[in-house]
């Protein structure tokens, strides 16, 4: 393969939903380019992008896969995205390397939620798009119901470069209004017959053309002026219009093609060569202190490394962006994230599992290589000198978890080895090892992601696991003042016990006044308050300990042993043993003995004091609220709102978008436990949502009954 330089490189992310037909799409490229002789397919499981066992076995992408090709003299980096929103990580490590985003609509369906959701990605990375209408040769094609929405959704935008001259099985030609061609296929599809464009046909391409002109020639002045002058453009001021247009987010062009039958590919690969804009033009990437790196091939040598994969066969490979300057086999490198050295020792262009070999690669280019001693996705490779350092990719909160454990003890070590590297080659998978619920949890985006990552750990690690409904992380806090004493004493033989607390709790909120009297059962209680402890819970909310003991009834020296106490209470709560919060706990008054008092016994009279104040102040259970925004076509809306009503959520608003509602609502986390599962099903797989924690609150008194009921029989279960 030849060195490309700067501006013969296109890097490409592929996207659109589930199904749209994206691998199939490369698979059609990699085909015209040469790179493979024989079209595979998803049914007979032998796609270039979808290699890995698992994708064979799902019939979908789960991973992002790069394929590089050469078009015309240019180098075409795609990246094939996932399409189900469980495997969004792809799309977001693919947008931050990549300069424009193809998004494909299968165009049975139009535009679906999948479709808007990973048009909101590229919105936020602020990327260029061309709209690719697929499976023209449908029996249920509806290609105009497809623009329609895109004009909806869009707006004026959407500017059409193609359109199909019929749909359905009998699909073969398309009118291109940029070339004012019409293109005709065999049934084989590959290299069309490039035609004028038949009188029937006439009309509308003209009228297309000219919404086409005019669009590519807001954008520039120069060509503006032209356009006034002559009514028109040639094809290079057309393609430079259209260039400015995509680069600012102007003009989203959309493309016909059918993959399945490798209709209009060529076209596509052509204009993307051509049309859309090079690494040189695009946003620059930014260095965590806010450096902006210019692919310069002068610059100094760095790699940007975004993904590592185990591949069949070979072990760990890295792929990697030249960022800056140029790299050749045999450069040592430093990474600059742990600080070690790394021999390139060969380089790579990959199409999934085909690799060529290749001398150099140059800024802006993606490529790979093999036996890294110490690097990570995410990690920056430098020549030396060099400090470049990337900011970090964000990745989406996760909305699914499940408690993960080995089903054998003895794989636990080794399970969690796997998690690991699961979590450095798809950071959306999170795993927590949570001393609070006593239990492994493995947070992802889904059920199907979950899955994937089961089938693989089973299939490939050959270790058996198992996933369990997890724990709820409750919290404990009381309602009310209370006051209770507690004596520890014991004097059977040898040295004695003795420690005596008095305490009152009351639930802490943030700006309270400073104590002065309570009243319990007819007594004023004084306090005076000698010290204020303030602690942030680890947990969250606050534990403030006020010392008021006046008279020395119990020594300073014991005042530390009764906050330990109290404090191992509030770490396992009185209710439930779930952590505790929101509480203040005044220490007015105890008793000591000259001998037998020590540290102990003071932590156990803190520790019971506290527990039995707590106990009479109104206790109640705190359960995690989450924010959880769902995207649902308008269609299924009544089934969405009435399955949220049984999740006990809080609708906090809807809005309408094109096609599409978009709810608002705040649910308890106990009740999103399937949440994914069940609205996938509710919504043929149409709908997308995301959860982010935020509040706790109070659990219903029933709910809250049945929890301590649970917890009592649990306790007796360990006895
Ligand atoms: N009729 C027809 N079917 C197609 C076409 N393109 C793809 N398909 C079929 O649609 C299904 C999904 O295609 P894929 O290429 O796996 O779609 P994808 O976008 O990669 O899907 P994900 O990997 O799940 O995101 C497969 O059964 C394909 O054979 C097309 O142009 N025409
Ligand atoms: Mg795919």
């Amino acid at each position: 393969m030849k060195v490309y330089q700067s501006n013969e490189i296109k890097n490409i992310s592929l996207l659109g939903s589930s199904g749209s037909g994206k691998t199939t799409l490369v698979e059609a490229m990699l085909y015209e380019s040469g790179v493979i002789k024989r079209r595979g397919s998803i049914a007979a499981q032998n796609t270039v992008s979808d290699y890995f066992p698992v994708e064979k076995e799902y019939g979908y992408s789960v991973f992002s896969t790069i394929i590089q090709t050469e078009w015309l003299n240019k180098k075409l980096n795609f990246i094939d995205c996932p399409g189900s929103d469980d495997f969004i990580g792809g799309v977001v490590t693919s947008l931050n390397v990549t300069d424009t985003a193809l998004i494909l609509l299968n165009t049975q369906y139009g535009v679906e939620v999948g479709t808007h959701n990973h048009f909101r990605y590229t919105e936020k990375f602020n990327k260029p798009i061309i709209f690719v209408a697929n499976q023209l040769d449908h029996e249920k094609s509806d290609f105009d119901k497809t623009l329609e929405q895109l004009k909806e959704n869009y707006g004026s935008k959407v500017v059409l470069i193609q359109y199909p001259v019929t749909v359905g099985p009998q699909f073969n030609a398309v009118v291109d209004v940029l070339k004012m061609k019409m293109y005709r296929w065999k049934p084989e599809g590959g290299v069309p017959e490039v035609l004028e464009i038949p009188d029937s046909e006439i009309e509308k391409a003209q009228e297309y053309h000219n919404a086409l002109v005019e669009s590519a020639a807001e954008h520039d002045e120069a060509l503006m002026e032209k356009f006034f002058d002559q009514g028109s453009l040639d094809e290079e001021e057309m393609r430079v219009g259209i260039r400015k247009g995509m680069l600012h987010r102007d003009m989203f062009p959309v493309f016909c093609v059918s993959a399945g039958k490798d209709m209009c590919v060529r076209r596509l690969m052509e204009f993307v060569g051509n049309v859309s804009p090079s690494v040189n033009v695009t946003e620059k990437p930014q260095t965590k202190d806010g450096k902006e790196i210019a692919p310069d091939p002068n610059g100094p040598t760095s790699l940007y490394v975004f993904k590592t994969s185990v591949e069949p066969h070979i072990g760990e490979v890295s792929f990697f962006k030249v960022m800056s300057g140029k790299i050749k086999e045999g450069e040592d490198l430093l990474n600059v994230n742990r600080s070690s050295k790394e021999r390139i020792s060969q380089l790579f262009s990959v199409a999934g599992q085909i690799r060529t070999k290749v001398e150099e690669l140059v800024a802006g280019d993606i490529g790979a290589t093999v036996k890294l001693k110490d690097t990570r996705t995410g990690d920056t490779l430098n020549a030396k000198g060099c400090e470049y350092d990337y900011k970090e990719i964000k990745y989406p909160e996760p909305k699914y978890r499940r408690a993960i454990r080995a089903v054998s003890e003895a794989d636990e070590e080794k399970l969690s080895e796997i998690l690991t590297r699961m979590h450095q080659e798809d950071p959306t998978w999170i795993i927590e090892q949570s001393k609070e619920l006593k239990q492994t949890i493995l947070y992802g985006q889904g059920e199907f992601h979950l899955r994937t990552l089961k089938w693989r750990v089973e299939n490939n690690d050959k270790i058996a696991i198992e996933y369990k409904e997890p724990r709820i992380p409750y919290r404990e806090t009381i309602t009310k003042v209370a006051r209770a004493d507690y004596r520890h004493k014991k004097q059977s033989g040898g040295a004695g016990q003795f420690g005596e607390v008095h305490l009152i709790v009351e639930p802490y909120f943030e700006g309270m006044p400073t104590p002065e009297t309570f009243r319990f059962g007819g007594q004023e209680y004084k306090i005076s308050v000698r010290d204020t402890q303030e602690i942030k819970l680890e947990w969250g909310g606050k534990l403030v300990l006020i010392n008021s003991i006046v008279g020395g009834s119990i020594d300073a020296r014991f005042i530390p042993a009764i906050m330990k106490g109290i404090m191992d209470r509030m770490e396992q709560g009185p209710l439930t043993g779930s952590y505790a919060r929101d509480v203040r706990v005044i220490v007015y008054d105890g008793k000591m003995h000259p001998v037998d008092s020590n540290e102990i016994s003071f932590r156990l009279a803190g520790r019971n004091a506290f527990a039995q104040a707590f106990k009479e102040a109104g206790p109640k259970l705190l359960e995690p609220i989450y924010d959880v925004i769902v995207q649902v076509p308008s269609d299924k809306m009544g089934d969405v709102m009435s399955d949220l009503q049984g999740r006990r959520a809080i609708i906090m608003g809807m809005e309408s978008e094109k096609g599409f509602e978009k709810l608002t609502a705040k649910i308890p986390l106990k009740e999103l436990g399937s949440y994914s599962t069940t609205l996938s099903s509710l919504t043929g797989g149409r709908a997308s949502f995301n959860m982010k924690f935020a509040s706790y609150e109070l659990v219903p008194m029933d709910i809250q009954d049945k929890l301590l009921k649970e917890y009592e029989a649990s306790k007796k279960d360990e006895e």
